[in-house]
């Protein structure tokens, strides 16, 4: 392998040939151009903002695909040691300014636009969010890519090129609608089409008994329909580095363009329906966050991908290795929670059934090689596949899963806790019953090196009431990566005025050390820079004023507190609780018009999942109650309530920068991490949040006196079952609690649609409000209350909020992924040249 690799190095010619990728504005102009001429084919006459927009990422393009190139040369070169993640949801949002920034294009690109009479804000507008995922799982798979880049690790993300991401919202009538997102209409810039990578895909079928020559039985999958796995690249440009690593994601393609049988049979649109089918698979992103679906389509989209991708992996090791042992040393996986754990039982057939290994061998091998994130405590969310429903699409792999279930239970299981047949029903990976189910966690598991959890409360969790056995079992098996975010995105290129405050003061290099924002703490205390810091704030709120108005048409002032909850709908995240809170400001206004508080705009954004009528529902009564709030005289305008349409990546980039507040009041223990949480402390906005996910640390890291904590803990909550709840007992005891739950159950906020809330009430009362909103609402309420007595000293709060931003550089991702690559992967960088000079 060694020589080989040589061979590859001095064997490839250098080109003399200038490709003129010039990183100078008269470069990128001429670049411009360039495209905007022979790949559009348009004069500078006739040429729209979109053929000018295309232009340009193509120019930037050429940038990036020349480090691209000599980053996949070095790796190839040093056959390095890569991390593979695995991952159903990327949720990367636009990429042209992240592209820019990272690429150290940003201001070259800007001038050479405004020298062709163009602003880069404007063609920005243009680009469709790439919105592969659901929320926090997709988008933090989008920070870790870059991290990887920017830490210079050799680094693959593997994923779907969905042709719809996540649906578009609209609201009529108060109500949730979704309409496609047909993001790829005007094609993306960005990718690139490696059909010489396309793979083949084997599904259904069934397994047969067959003997060798030598007598001995082997099993056989027949009768299989194949479908295409067609590779599209995304490069991922880490940050003033040269690296360049890749997003690999597969479309469906029909494996025949003919099948000329039923062609020969006249059958032409019936050849041409088969092929239709075969790429649903890659049409549509499940948009249930946080649930899973049970679809078979699913399950096919599962095994398709991981199929594809693990074909891809060994094609690339066996480039340049043959020995199986090396494998391990070559390739770790990372499994993005159980979405890709089919990758167990993949790995495994390839290497008995395809490459004849040992089983024992092939175990060890796959053990080795896959590591497990598990994302969330949820039981409608951990996925289990009905056995027959499983069998019909992948009996084979139901066979292997069914073997490494006997001999997890008879060996490990029997070992540890001999003759004791109740836990080895528990701890099987089939959950008895009609139908059995297979437990994918659990799968996770055992087929696992490592399992993480995402947040330090979350992990001690999974140890504690997901997996205490498995932790019994295998002891430092589990362990924690709390989450980050990429300080690139969610500071740099989204807030960049503050980023341009923090350089003068600090100096640069915190774009990618993010603890030397701690350098900002003497800081705080500067009237001259708690003014500076406040008047970025408060641009940006007068930014975002103008966004509400163009998008929502409510009036909104910069002055009012803008307190923020964006995130999917969930009863868990409990924006019904925002609501109810404030439901009753409404009420103190409406009692007493002198009633004192700070002017405040509760700003919403959320996406609910198309099956999970509840979720609508609240989106409807935040709706129904932001119009008659908005619209009463009586309020003077102290109280406003925006549900911006449509929340994604895009519009985070626009909220977060703005906020005051930001709300993370999800029930003790049910959020595993949370990552907007980060996100908000990172831009100078308070917390008001409960004792859950990386709450818990956003508290120790900027202290208690900065950020505002209520509610029960995850110790009281569950006491509080075990004790016996009664939402009632709070409904009567609080006279103002009870006349705000009525009144939402009334049909004083729906007068045309009588009822339409009364779910809403119901649950929190008959249906035993399963996630404690009754119970915390009047810690909620008082934390409100300091909120706004603490806002009205604005040099105090500046202070806090700049504290906030100084003390958060724990939540970088570049630390998370660096905890990952030590501690789990144990993957070490290599350098790249930025420019082709040596390093
Ligand atoms: C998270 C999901 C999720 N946890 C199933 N689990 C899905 C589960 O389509 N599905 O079937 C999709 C998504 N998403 C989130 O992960 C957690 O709720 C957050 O707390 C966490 O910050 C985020 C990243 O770890």
């Amino acid at each position: 392998a060694q020589k080989k690799a040589s061979k590859a190095k001095t064997g490839t010619p250098k080109p003399s040939f200038n490709f003129n990728t010039h990183m100078t504005v008269e470069g990128i102009k001429s670049s411009i151009l360039n495209h905007l001429k022979f790949t559009l084919a348009r004069d500078t006459g006739t040429a729209t903002q979109r053929d000018w927009w295309i232009s340009t990422c193509h120019a930037v393009h050429d940038r990036i695909l020349e480090r691209f190139i000599r980053t996949m040369g070095e790796h190839n070169d040093q056959n390095v040691r890569r991390v593979y993640y695995l991952s159903l949801e990327y949720l990367m949002g636009r990429m042209m300014r992240n592209n820019v920034w990272n690429a150290g294009l940003y201001d070259i690109t800007k001038q050479a636009l405004a020298e062709l009479d163009l602003s880069l804000e404007e063609l920005e507008e243009l680009e469709e969010d790439m919105g592969l995922g659901n929320g926090g799982l997709g988008r933090l798979a989008a920070c870790f890519l870059d991290s990887l880049a920017t830490l210079e690790y050799p680094a693959v993300g593997y994923g779907i090129y969905y042709e719809f991401g996540m649906f578009r919202q609209k609201f009529e009538n108060n109500e949730q609608v979704e309409r496609p997102d047909s993001w790829r209409k005007f094609g993306c810039p960005w990718e690139i089409v490696r059909p010489e990578y396309t793979k083949t895909v084997r599904l259904y079928g069934r397994v047969e008994m067959r003997f060798d020559s030598l007598g001995n039985p082997a099993p056989v999958w027949s009768d299989t329909v194949e479908v295409n796995g067609l590779p599209y690249d995304i490069p991922i440009s880490g940050y003033n580095v040269g690296t360049v690593n890749f997003l690999r994601l597969w479309e469906a393609r029909s494996s025949q363009d003919f099948d000329f049988d039923v062609f020969n049979e006249g059958g032409y649109i019936e050849a041409v329906q088969d092929k239709a089918e075969a790429e649903t698979i890659s049409k549509v992103l499940y948009p249930n966050d946080n649930s899973e679906s049970g679809k078979e389509l699913r399950l096919v989209q599962q095994y398709f991908f991981v199929s594809c991708s693990i074909q891809d992996i060994i094609r690339r090791w066996r480039k340049l290795n043959s020995d199986w042992d090396s494998f391990p040393e070559k390739a770790t996986i990372q499994l993005n929670d159980t979405h890709p754990a089919i990758t167990v039982a993949e790995l495994m057939r390839i290497l008995v059934d395809e490459e004849g290994l040992e089983w024992d061998r092939a175990w060890d091998i796959t053990r080795e090689v896959c590591n497990y994130t598990n994302h969330t405590l949820l039981p409608e969310a951990l996925e289990r596949w009905s056995v027959p429903l499983f069998e019909k699409v992948l009996p084979r792999h139901l066979q292997i899963i069914f073997e490494i279930n006997r001999r997890f239970l008879e060996d490990e299981v029997e070992a540890k806790w001999p003759g004791d047949d109740g836990m080895k029903e528990k701890l099987s990976l089939v959950e008895e019953g009609n139908p059995q189910m297979l437990r994918m966690a659990y799968l996770s598991v055992v087929g696992s090196g490592y399992v993480n959890g995402v947040a330090a409360m979350h992990t001690e969790l999974l140890k504690k009431d997901l997996f205490p056995e498995f932790n019994a079992l295998y002891p430092g098996k589990i362990q924690n990566k709390t989450n980050g975010i990429t300080p690139r995105r969610w500071l740099l290129a989204s807030n960049p005025d503050l980023g341009a405050l923090i350089t003068e003061t600090i100096g640069d290099g915190w774009a990618s050390d993010l603890d030397k924002l701690r350098a900002l703490e003497p800081h705080a205390k500067k009237a001259k820079f708690r003014e500076k810091f406040r008047a970025i704030k408060h641009a940006n709120k007068v930014a975002l004023a103008k966004l509400v108005w163009s998008e929502c048409g409510i009036e909104i002032s910069p002055d009012a507190i803008f307190d923020v909850q964006i995130k999917r709908l969930h009863e868990y995240k409990r924006q019904h609780l925002n609501l109810l809170h404030i439901l009753h400001l409404y009420r103190k206004l409406l009692q007493d018009p002198n009633f004192d508080m700070h002017p405040r705009v509760f700003i919403f954004g959320a996406k609910a999942a198309p099956g999970y009528a509840m979720a609508k529902t609240i989106i409807r009564a935040i709706n129904a109650v932001a119009a008659k709030i908005n619209n009463d005289e009586r309020i003077g305008g102290k109280l406003k309530v925006v549900f911006m349409p449509n929340y994604r990546v895009t519009l985070a980039e626009s909220l977060i920068p703005a906020a005051d507040v930001s709300e993370q009041i999800s029930t003790a223990g049910k959020e595993a991490s949370g990552t907007g949480n980060m996100k908000f402390a990172l831009n100078g906005a308070l917390t008001i949040g409960t004792l859950d996910g990386a709450n818990v640390e956003i508290l120790e890291e900027v202290g208690d006196d900065n950020i505002f904590i209520f509610g029960l803990n995850v110790d009281e909550v569950q006491a509080l079952w075990n004790g016996g709840y009664n939402p009632y007992d709070r409904y009567f005891n609080d006279e103002n609690l009870r006349a705000i739950v009525d009144w939402i159950g009334s049909n004083f906020f729906t007068p045309d649609h009588p009822d339409a809330l009364v779910p809403i009430k119901d649950s929190l009362l008959d249906g035993g409000d399963p996630y404690l909103v009754l119970e915390d609402f009047a810690a909620y309420v008082e934390a409100q209350e300091r909120v706004d007595k603490a806002y009205r000293d604005q040099d105090n709060w500046t202070r806090m909020a700049i504290l906030n931003t100084a003390r958060v550089g724990k939540f970088s991702s570049d630390r998370t992924i660096h905890q990952y690559a030590e501690e789990i992967w144990k993957l070490t960088p290599v350098k790249v040249s930025m420019n082709g000079d040596p390093v």
